[in-house]
């Protein structure tokens, strides 16, 4: 094990600690010495506590005796009936059941894998919490609460079935979407019954963060050997198990783990008690380590929703399983998804479940937008649990106003719409992937289609108010989305005029009006039909919002493109700023550094305003350029190329470009040696 107290001697030798306070996440490199520099990097530090700002938290963990973590969270995943239990089950107890009864909620278990770090003492094993996912289709629901990042996945598949009937790809964007960038482990079961028939290379293109693909069988214990070893190597590369955390943390999650044995859930307040009595005083620590232990699954908090974390610090096993327990009830389901006290009653008299408590899960399903008060405290609904079809006498003449196009569509994205606008809803005309909506003077149709992935909204009623009624709704998805990382839906205007054209991009239409162009032609049947730009907008969003969005400018160093924002301010995509971070850390003369920097974030804002595919362009180019950039010999024939790339994609957006023509032509004109052209 590295010892961690080198890093504490550099840092008080360089009499660096005085200037912690002024380091963020951009200046924390040029501040420190390279020597210093190289042990913050390797020194298996917590990114948070890289990056943090203020001076307690980097001197209390600096100061500190440290221990690695060792300990990791795996989740099984996968459609119902497909093994993830009975492949626990072997893994854990080397046993298997013929008569696996479906998982109602999350089971959580524990194994222990080898260490396999080769400075590191070998004796060590690491600690893995199994959570394991009842695979019905209701449980998906509250995939976006208990799938975690920094985790290690189990995609099983049931062999016998295809690739399609298995969902593999619904579940790798579902993971991606939620884990991050956690590795996969795609485990094809009942190899017993028929051998594993899917498109493996295919699928690893299309999805780098598949780490293996093997074969078990639960029932004879085929394939489990290797099943252990592939999942010790995955457990022994994830990024956090080794990060070294001091003798305090280990106390409060020891004495917190302890706590949840007994009450179920703490309030947050109780937890900051619990580590100012143990020494984890400054605020990043406390919210460092709390995201530790959500992400190791021992603890629930949610800490980047203001909503959910005013409930606490939760028992996962217990809420998830009262939660479940409510999603899998047969009664609610008999009476479509609207639930009373009584029946709440009956569903959760089973142990841990007091009556006084019963209502605390009902408050949280509110609160993970599973379902609203019909009468408060009394009658409830859960969206999930309505009926799937579309009423029969719905009558709905509106005219279709927009449209989201998604990469995966989760169910729960309609059901939270649901939730949030109940109080609008039109009688009864609600069903489990659809609504009906009363917004003023107008009545909206939001549908989903979750096979085809595509959430529509139709408006019917005065037209002058349409607008204000389509943004309403758009404003709750957008935040929605917002939620769901990587989630970006495209979005689609249908065009009233052609109706068998197929809607057009909204991005696309913004773009044209910013080009000038009043019209474009979209082809429906054999008719062409001319699309007036500005008046298709307006009945989206009013022309002054529009142009007050296409105008927030930004500041970047002494050109200007915005109003509040500042350098810094400004978080930059991953790959950006692992590229910003690369010029920052070579030996580059300082001019060129800040210059590459700043055009860094010049580009992270251009392409906010990009469709997809030139933003990863740009992107790439950016990345290309710092490459040869921070060569010792930068080769003028490959920065160029990058710098032109770069130049080109500015030229076709307005002011957002401009900083990123500039910047770029200054970096040409710093490493040619020649003036600005
Ligand atoms: N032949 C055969 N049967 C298996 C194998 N693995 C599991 N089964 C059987 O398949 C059924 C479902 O297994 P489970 O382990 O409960 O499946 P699950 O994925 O946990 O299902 P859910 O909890 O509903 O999501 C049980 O009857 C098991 O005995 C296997 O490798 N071969
Ligand atoms: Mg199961």
């Amino acid at each position: 094990m590295k010892d961690p107290r080198p890093v504490v001697r550099t840092l008080v030798e360089y009499g660096l600690l005085e200037y912690i306070p002024e380091i963020d996440r951009y200046q924390i490199h040029p501040l420190l010495s390279k020597a210093a520099q190289t042990l913050l990097e390797d020194s298996q530090t917590p990114t948070e506590i890289q990056y943090s700002d203020t001076e307690a938290a980097i001197k209390s963990y600096f100061l500190q005796e440290k221990h690695p973590l060792y300990e990791a969270k795996i989740l099984f995943v996968g459609q119902g009936s497909v093994g993830k239990t009975s492949l626990v089950r072997r893994l854990t107890l080397n046993e298997f059941d013929l008569n696996e009864t479906k998982t109602e909620g999350i089971s959580i278990d524990h194994i222990q894998v080898s260490n396999q770090s080769e400075i590191e003492n070998q004796q060590s094993k690491i600690r893995l919490n199994i959570w394991d996912f009842g695979g019905q289709e209701i449980m998906h629901a509250t995939h976006q609460f208990f799938l975690t990042k920094r985790s290690l996945y189990l995609l099983v598949l049931d062999s016998r079935l295809t690739q399609e009937e298995n969902r593999v790809e619904y579940w790798l964007k579902i993971i991606q979407s939620f884990g991050g960038e956690s590795p996969v482990l795609i485990v094809g079961n009942k190899i017993d019954q028929h051998p594993l028939d899917i498109d493996r290379t295919g699928l690893q293109k299309k999805y780098p963060n598949i780490v293996g693909i093997l074969e078990t069988s639960a029932a004879t214990g085929a394939g489990i050997e290797e099943l252990k070893a592939a999942i010790t190597e995955q457990v022994n590369s994830l990024p956090h198990v080794r990060d070294l955390l001091p003798e305090t943390w280990f106390t409060v999650k020891t004495k917190l783990e302890e706590l949840g044995k007994q009450s179920n859930f703490i309030t947050h307040d109780k937890y900051l008690e619990l580590c100012a009595e143990n020494e984890v005083s400054d605020e990043t620590s406390q919210r460092t380590l709390i995201g530790f232990l959500h992400d190791l699954g021992v603890v629930l908090h949610f800490q980047d929703d203001p909503r959910l974390e005013a409930l606490g610090i939760l028992n996962p096993q217990w809420v998830t399983n009262g939660v479940y327990k409510i999603l899998n009830s047969h009664t609610l389901f008999q009476n479509k998804g609207v639930l009373t006290l009584a029946m709440l009653n009956t569903i959760l008299n089973i142990d841990g479940y007091p009556r006084g408590k019963r209502l605390f899960i009902v408050d949280m399903m509110k609160k993970f937008e599973l379902c609203y008060d019909i009468e408060p405290d009394k009658t409830f609904l859960v969206p999930d649990l309505l009926p799937k079809e579309e009423p029969t006498e719905l009558k709905f003449n509106g005219i279709p106003a927009f449209e989201y196009a998604y990469p995966v569509l989760p169910s729960s994205v309609i059901t939270r719409l649901i939730v949030r606008m109940n109080q609008h809803i039109d009688g009864d005309c609600v069903w489990r992937t659809g609504v009906v909506l009363i917004i003023g003077d107008n009545t909206a149709l939001v549908k989903a289609d979750i096979e085809d992935r595509k959430i529509t909204i139709a408006i019917d009623g005065l037209e002058h108010t349409r607008r204000d009624a389509l943004s309403a709704i758009r404003y709750q998805l957008d935040e929605i989305h917002g939620s769901i990382k990587g989630l970006n839906p495209e979005k689609r205007v249908p065009i009233p005029e052609a109706p068998n054209a197929e809607p057009v991009e909204y991005e696309y239409l913004l773009m044209l009006e910013r080009a000038g162009d009043e019209t474009c032609r979209v082809k429906d049947g054999n008719r062409l039909v001319t699309v007036n730009v500005r008046q298709v907008l307006s009945a989206i969003e009013h022309e002054t919002e529009r142009k007050e969005r296409g105008m927030t400018n930004i500041h970047i160093g002494n050109i200007t493109i915005g109003e509040n924002a500042k350098v810094g301010d400004i978080i930059l995509a991953s790959e950006i700023q692992e590229s910003v971070r690369k010029a920052e850390s070579s030996n580059i003369p300082p001019e060129l550094m800040e210059t590459l920097k700043l055009l860094g974030e010049a580009v992270d804002i251009m392409n906010k305003v990009l469709p997809k595919e030139q933003a990863k362009e740009t992107t790439e180019d950016f990345g290309k350029l710092v490459d040869e950039a921070t060569k010792p010999t930068p080769n003028r024939k490959w920065y160029s190329v990058s710098v032109e790339g770069l130049i080109k994609a500015a030229e076709n957006v307005e002011k957002v470009g401009v900083p990123v023509i500039n910047l770029s032509r200054k970096v040409l004109s710093l490493l040619t040696g020649d003036a600005i052209k």
